[in-house]
C-alpha cells in the first residue's frame, strides 16, 4: 500500500448539517467547554457527576491529589451497574435496545435495557448464592457474547472487582493474571466462534487452574456446546445456576473509588501490569465522551468493533455506551467470515449509524478491495471512529470515501488502557480534522508535547506526550505495585503523567502522535512489550538469549521480529524457528505469534553488555545499519544479522 500522503494540509471542517445538530455545535462551543474546564476544572467536573451520573450517596468533595494519587467524587456512593441499566428503566429506554448481539454462524440476539438488566440481576444473584461479595476479583475468559457484557456488570452491582483477559490469551497467559490478581472466581465459556471454528476456552482454564489453588469456582457459559470437562465441586454451568437465581438483585452502593477493574496491559519488562480503574470518575469521562467524541443521539445505533478482553471494549462496549443509554451492536466473529463483507453487511442490516474500529482492520479490509463495501448500503453512517495506533492518510481516505462517502466525520481518538476514557479526539461537530491527527484534547486535559525536562517544544518539533494535571478516568494504580505505578507515570516528570507516546502539536495546536517511545509495540492495536517475547523466548530450553523489536508491517502496523541465539546443540532452524513462533504463541497467545525469527551467533552490544535494539530496528526496517555503531561489541554480529535476511 503507498503510503505517500494524498491528505498532507488538508482540512475537514465539519459540515453545516453536522454541526446544526452536534451536542457540541461549533467551535466556539468546544472552547468554551475547554476553557471552562481548564479555569475550574472542581466545577466542571462536579457539575458533570452530578447531572450525568445517579449517586446513591453525593460526594462531598470533587478532587483529591496527594502525587501521585488521586481521588475524585470523595465521599460519594454509587453503582456502576445501577447506572448503566436500573437509571434507564423508567422512561422511554426501558424497552429499547440495549445490545443488538449476532454470533459468528449468524444467531441473532436483541436483549432491551429492561431484559439486560434482568439478565445482570440473575447472573449477580448466581455468583452472589456462591458466596462472592464486594471486593473479591472475579476474572472473565470470554467470547464476545452478550454474557461478557453480563459477567462485567454482575460483577460491578456486587462491588467485586473484575478483570477480563482477552479470549487469544494463552493458558500461561491466563494463569499469570489470575495469580497476580488473587481471583477466586472465573466466568467462561466452553468456546466461541472465529472463522468457522470453535475457540475452546474452558481448557485453557482448566490448565491454568492447575495453578490456582485460589480459585474455587468457574462459571461455564454453554456456547457453542462441546462438552467441556467439568470437575465437580468447581465447576459450574451458567444455565444451571440460573435455574434457581432471581430477578431481584439491588445494586450494592460502592464508594467513587471503589475500585471497578483490573485490566493487565503491557508495560516495559516481561510481567504485565494490571491497570487499576475505580467507578465515578471512569463511568463519568466514558459517559461524557459518548456525546463529545461519538456525538451520541437517541436514535443512534452504535457499534464499536473492539473485543471485550481490550480497554477498548471496556469503555467503549460496556461501560460508556450503556451509562450514555446508547444501542449497541456486538459481534462475535471477524470481518472475514464466511466473506470480506460481513462488517459492511452487518452496517446495513442493523443500520449502523455510528462507527468505531482501529486501522489495522480497515488496512486489512482495503485489500480486499471495494467490491465488498459497495455491495452494502451503508448510508446509515453518520460518524465513523479510529483508535489503537495513528492513522495513516491512505487508510483515512479511504474509510470516508469508501465507507463513510465523504459524508461522516472520522474520530481519531487518542487514549490508553490507563487514560480511561478517550483524552485527544475531535468533537466532530465543532473541530475540523486533519487526517492523521487525534486534533484537540478534550474538555480537563492539559496536554502537551515537552523535552525530557518537561519545557514544551516549538510547534511541530517532536517531543513526549505528557498530560499536566489528573483527570477523573485516570488510572488509579498497577495492582500490587503502587512503585511501579509511580515510577512509570509520574517518575519521569514531576507531577506530570507521562504517556509514553511521542507526538508533535502543530501550530493550530493540534496532537500528533508518533506511537511509543519505549519497548511498547503495537501489533493489529494491540498491546505487547517487546521484553514479554523476550522473556517467553529465553524459557524455551534451546534458547540463551533473545531480543525482539517491532518491525513495519503493512496490515498489522507492527509485526513481531526476534533476534534469537541458541545454547550448544545441533539444531534445525526452519524446525526450531517454527516451533519458537508456536512457544510465543503458547507462552502469550495466537495475536503474539512472532512474523520472524532470526538466529545469530551472538547479538550486538554495547561494551557494558546491553542489547542494542536500535541497531536490530534498523536491520528489521530498512536492512542496512547507520547511525553510531561506536560502542558497539562485535561489528561482525551485525553484518550477519543483515545478511540472514537474503536467505530463503
Ligand atoms: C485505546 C488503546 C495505547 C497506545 C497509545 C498509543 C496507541 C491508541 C491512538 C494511538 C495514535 C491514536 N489503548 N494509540 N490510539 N496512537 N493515534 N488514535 O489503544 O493501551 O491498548 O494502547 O496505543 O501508542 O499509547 S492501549
Amino acid at each position: 500500500m503507498s503510503d505517500q500522503n494524498p491528505l498532507a494540509g488538508s482540512i475537514f471542517p465539519p459540515s453545516p448539517e453536522f454541526v446544526a445538530q452536534a451536542n457540541v455545535s461549533g467551535m466556539a462551543a468546544y472552547q468554551a467547554l475547554y476553557d471552562e474546564a481548564a479555569a475550574r476544572p472542581e466545577q466542571f467536573w462536579g457539575h458533570l457527576a452530578e447531572t450525568e451520573l445517579a449517586w446513591q450517596q453525593k460526594f462531598d468533595h470533587v478532587f483529591e491529589w496527594a502525587p501521585p494519587f488521586s481521588k475524585w467524587f470523595v465521599g460519594g456512593q454509587l453503582n456502576a451497574s445501577y447506572n448503566c441499566l436500573d437509571r434507564h428503566l423508567d422512561g422511554p429506554r426501558a424497552h429499547k435496545a440495549a445490545i443488538i448481539w449476532e454470533g459468528e454462524p449468524g444467531d441473532t440476539r436483541t436483549i432491551t435495557y429492561t431484559e439486560l438488566h434482568r439478565l445482570v440481576c440473575r447472573f449477580a444473584n448466581s455468583i452472589k448464592s456462591l458466596g462472592y461479595q464486594t471486593g473479591d476479583r472475579a476474572i472473565i475468559y470470554m467470547p464476545m457474547v452478550p454474557e461478557a457484557v453480563v459477567a462485567m456488570l454482575a460483577c460491578a452491582r456486587l462491588g467485586i472487582i473484575h478483570s477480563v483477559v482477552f479470549g487469544g490469551f494463552s493458558a500461561e497467559a491466563l494463569k499469570a493474571r489470575i495469580q497476580d490478581l488473587g481471583a477466586t472466581l472465573v466466568i467462561t465459556a466452553d468456546g466461541g466462534w472465529r472463522r468457522a471454528k470453535e475457540v475452546k476456552l474452558k481448557p485453557a482454564v482448566d490448565e491454568a487452574l492447575l495453578e490456582c489453588p485460589e480459585v474455587k469456582h468457574t462459571i461455564v457459559l454453554r456456547r457453542t456446546g462441546s462438552e467441556p470437562e467439568m470437575m465437580e465441586g468447581r465447576d459450574l454451568w451458567w444455565h444451571t445456576l440460573d435455574e434457581t437465581s432471581h430477578d431481584d438483585c439491588p445494586a450494592v452502593p460502592v464508594d467513587s473509588e471503589h475500585p471497578l477493574f483490573v485490566l493487565y496491559t503491557s508495560g516495559t519488562t516481561g510481567k504485565p501490569k494490571g491497570i487499576l480503574h475505580t467507578t465515578a470518575g471512569y463511568l463519568l469521562q466514558t459517559t461524557m465522551s459518548m456525546k463529545w467524541v461519538f456525538d451520541l443521539k437517541e436514535n443512534d445505533v452504535y457499534w464499536c468493533s473492539a473485543d471485550i478482553g481490550w480497554v477498548t471494549g471496556h469503555s467503549y462496549i460496556t461501560y460508556g455506551p450503556l451509562s450514555a443509554g446508547a444501542t449497541n451492536v456486538m459481534y462475535e466473529g471477524t470481518p472475514d467470515t464466511p466473506a470480506f463483507d460481513r462488517w459492511w453487511q452487518l452496517i446495513a442490516k442493523y443500520k449502523v449509524t455510528l462507527f468505531y474500529t482501529s486501522p489495522t482492520a480497515i488496512r486489512a479490509l482495503i485489500r480486499q478491495g471495494d467490491q465488498w463495501p459497495d455491495a452494502h448500503d451503508l448510508s446509515s453512517l453518520r460518524l465513523l471512529g479510529s483508535v489503537g495506533e495513528p492513522i495513516n492518510p491512505a487508510a483515512w481516505e479511504w474509510y470516508h470515501r469508501v465507507i463513510g462517502k465523504g459524508r461522516c466525520p472520522i474520530v481519531d481518538t487518542w487514549w490508553q488502557t490507563e487514560t480511561g476514557a478517550i483524552l485527544i479526539a475531535p468533537m466532530p461537530g465543532a473541530v475540523p480534522l486533519k487526517p492523521g491527527s487525534g486534533t484537540l484534547p478534550m474538555p480537563g486535559i492539559l496536554a502537551e508535547v515537552v523535552d525530557l525536562d518537561g519545557k514544551p517544544v516549538p510547534p511541530d518539533a517532536e517531543g513526549y506526550l505528557i498530560i499536566r494535571r489528573p483527570w477523573p478516568s485516570m488510572i488509579r494504580n498497577i495492582w500490587g505495585d503502587p512503585d511501579r505505578y509511580a515510577q512509570t507515570y509520574w517518575g519521569r516528570m514531576e507531577g506530570v503523567y507521562f504517556t509514553g507516546d511521542a507526538a508533535r502539536r502543530d501550530a493550530d495546536g493540534y496532537f500528533w502522535v508518533l506511537g511509543r517511545v519505549d519497548d511498547v509495540m503495537n501489533v493489529s492495536g494491540h498491546r505487547l512489550s517487546t521484553m514479554e517475547v523476550e522473556s517467553a523466548l529465553v524459557r524455551h530450553p534451546a534458547v540463551a538469549e533473545a531480543a525482539v523489536v517491532a518491525k513495519p508491517h503493512e496490515i498489522t502496523g507492527q509485526a513481531v521480529c526476534c533476534f534469537v541465539t541458541l545454547k550448544k546443540g545441533d539444531y534445525n532452524h526452519d524446525v526450531l524457528g517454527k516451533e519458537l513462533r508456536q512457544w510465543v504463541a503458547h507462552e502469550i497467545g495466537a495475536f503474539a505469534r512472532p512474523e520472524e525469527i532470526r538466529f545469530s551467533e551472538a547479538l550486538p552490544k554495547t561494551r557494558s553488555g546491553k542489547i542494542m535494539r536500535r541497531l536490530l530496528r534498523e536491520i528489521v526496517t530498512s536492512n542496512t545499519v547507520a547511525g553510531d555503531v561506536t560502542t558497539l561489541e562485535d561489528m561482525g554480529v551485525l553484518t550477519r544479522l543483515a545478511a540472514q535476511q537474503d536467505e530463503p
